[in-house]
């Protein structure tokens, strides 16, 4: 049997989980499930990242140990993790011994070969991304450089002795590594972006810390902390028993998927396998990089105060429901916005209205029409074989993309499916098969046929929705997950289940939970930046006027003086456009003001609203033309 193994990042333990971490979890484990579908062994691993500055201060806030902090927040994190049904094999914490211990030797093993060395480092630190950022970076106002990865300003600068690893000797090593493995890093974006930063030039990296307490001693120089980055990356392989070096790291060892978002890219595709290459272990084999989601077109994170609590979800929606929502709305290597409203949508669609519905019909047929078994010959038409052949060329396809990592298609593809089941109830309507002896046999044929539709279905939505597959085979008596087209017998029974997806109306959602549903626009148009809502446009008052009068202000050659009608009334503007438009031509022209803009006083006079004008890059005014016909007083909208 081959194996698997994959991970997902280990979580700070500053905070609780939130949607960002639960959708990397959620991937990982239907990639998990996926592979033993398709025969793998696998293991899959994920933890807590629980040394370093970041978790130091948040614990001193609470008043808690980090060590306290870290215990509480494992709780939380593996609370969720089980009430989504992750199934991981490993859960590491950075506080394991077997963890430590493991560190200490990579880093002894890096150390004796030469590629770390001491030194000094002198220069800016960010705490939220434990990033050391170098002197080349931009400076804020106040001396500060911007993190390039979070784009906070960082609020310290450190200069102490630290040791130093010689990731520039890893550059050309590093480029040759991607030339031969080019789909290491997917999607290849990522990689591309991965290949220009290493061609700028790698410096090396301070590895340790002096100033932070709260991490794992250097060995030798207990003074000194392991980088919080290269104690957490060494977690793929600690977790496995680097430590002893045992069968089971021989087994699983390289990995053969990290799994993550964009913000730990650098950390993954290079400064950890250089930190291996020094060490002299394989590389793993792929890193899959997925987006954000976004709220409010922003990352959900912790320190932006826009992430969402799955627990919210949780309370009106399955597990199931989460877990389908995340892997069919987002696809990998774009961003995706969050909206409740979105969610509420796909799921009432997609899993209330086409895939528990399609159950329900077929199995509240089967119940009133055969109750419950089966046991007459059934008769079969080419529409029936046409279902059968329908799912032998979709199986492939689905599994194509789940192999790509391209789930949202491949539900895509799994939900156009189960419409044209839905579609072939309506055109066999066996409602009227069920109304002659004669008919029956193919009422059966019908329904027999929906019945293996769904069970082989069902095994492709298992890594995705497991809770929900197994109540699907349970109401078949089905035992058995294997791919293909399932041929249950001509005799067979079915237990009646429960409702799979019951609906949850939007209302009652928001009403309940308070949250603040979108505008009726859609939430994403109104906050794109730059756009405006159709209400802010209409803010602006503008009009057709006539130029009554016009004179040149005295002492300001730029300005004219105009006298307009504006249908309702005549008003004085006062334009700086007379370098250009002499007053005989304006005299009796139509013209587009703005009428309610604040008036404001332009060399003594008073100015009731703009001219419209375009104007070049030399602001040259151009007043448009309007057809003769318009009125004076026209409004513009
Ligand atoms: O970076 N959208 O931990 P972390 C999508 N400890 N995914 C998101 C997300 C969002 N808005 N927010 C978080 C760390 N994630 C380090 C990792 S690994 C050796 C050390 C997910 O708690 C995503 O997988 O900040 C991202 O890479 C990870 O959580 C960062 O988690």
């Amino acid at each position: 049997m081959s194996k698997f193994y994959l991970t997902t990042p280990i979580y700070y333990v500053n905070d609780i989980p939130h949607i960002g971490h639960a959708y990397t979890t959620v991937m990982a484990d239907v990639i998990s499930r996926y592979k033993k579908l398709c025969g793998y062994q696998v293991l899959f691993l994920t933890g807590t990242d629980e040394h370093g500055q970041k978790i130091e201060r948040s614990a001193a806030k609470q008043g808690l140990t980090p060590k306290g902090l870290a215990d509480a927040m494992v709780e939380q994190f593996k609370q969720l993790w089980s009430t989504l049904n992750i199934e991981y094999d490993s859960f590491i914490r950075t506080t394991d011994e077997v963890h430590v211990k493991g560190v200490q030797k990579i880093f002894s093993r890096v150390m004796e070969k030469g590629d770390i060395y001491l030194g000094e480092y002198a220069g800016h630190y960010c705490i939220s991304c434990e990033n050391f950022i170098s002197d080349s970076v931009e400076e804020t106002a106040g001396g500060m450089r911007t993190c390039p990865d979070c784009g906070r300003p960082t609020d310290n600068r450190v200069k102490e002795k630290c040791y130093f690893f010689r990731l520039s000797a890893y550059g050309d090593r590093l480029l040759k590594f991607y030339a031969e493995n080019p789909e290491f890093v997917t999607p290849q974006t990522r990689m591309n972006e991965v290949v220009s930063f290493v061609k700028m030039g790698l410096r090396d990296l301070s590895v340790t810390r002096s100033t932070v307490k709260w991490g794992i001693p250097v060995p030798g120089d207990p003074q000194q902390t392991i980088y919080v980055w290269f104690d957490a990356l060494s977690n793929y392989i600690t977790a496995i028993d680097y430590l002893e070096e045992s069968e089971r790291f021989g087994t699983y060892w390289p990995a053969d998927l990290h799994v993550m978002a964009k913000d730990i890219l650098k950390y993954h595709a290079v400064y950890w396998p250089a930190f291996l290459m020094a060490a002299g272990l394989p590389l793993p084999k792929k890193e899959l990089i997925h987006g954000w989601w976004l709220k409010d077109e922003k990352k959900m994170s912790k320190s932006s105060g826009n992430v969402l609590d799955p627990h919210i979800l949780l309370k009106y929606f399955s597990a199931d429901a989460i877990r389908y929502f995340l892997m069919r709305e987002a696809s990998i290597g774009a961003d995706g916005n969050f909206s409740h409203e979105g969610f509420i949508n796909r799921i009432n669609t997609d899993l209330t209205n086409d895939w528990a519905n399609l159950v329900s019909r077929t199995t509240g047929m089967i119940e009133k029409y055969f109750n419950n078994a089966f046991s007459l010959k059934a008769q079969y038409s080419e529409k029936e074989e046409t279902i059968r052949q329908q799912y032998l060329e979709l199986e492939p396809r689905v599994l194509e993309y789940f192999d790509q990592y391209q789930f949202n298609r491949g539900l895509e593809d799994i939900f156009a499916y189960i419409n044209q089941l839905n579609r072939y109830i309506v055109d066999a309507q066996p409602w009227n098969l069920a109304k002659t002896q004669e008919s029956l046999p193919r009422l059966e044929g019908v329904l027999k046929t929906l019945a293996r539709a769904i069970i082989s279905i069902n095994t492709l939505l298992a890594p995705v929705l497991p809770e929900t597959a197994a109540k699907v085979h349970r109401i078949f008596n089905h035992a058995s997950f294997e791919l293909g087209w399932k041929n249950l017998p001509e005799k067979f029974t079915i237990t009646q289940g429960e409702q799979l997806f019951p609906r949850v109306e939007s209302k009652v959602f928001f009403a309940e939970t308070e949250i603040v549903p979108p505008t009726p626009q859609g939430e994403s148009a109104s906050v794109a930046e730059g756009v405006i809502e159709i209400e802010d446009f209409k803010k602006v008052k503008m009009v057709v006027a006539r130029v009554l009068e016009a004179e040149k202000v005295e002492k300001a050659d730029k300005l004219l003086k105009l006298t307009i009608d504006t249908g309702d009334g005549t008003r004085t503007l006062v334009a700086g456009i007379a370098l250009f438009y002499k007053p005989e031509d304006l005299v009796g022209r139509k013209i587009i003001i703005v009428k309610n803009l604040k008036p404001a006083k332009l060399r003594g006079i008073l100015s009731q609203g703009m001219i419209l004008a375009a104007s070049d890059a030399g602001n040259r005014p151009y007043i448009p033309i309007l057809p003769e016909d318009t009125p004076v007083g026209a409004i513009l909208k």
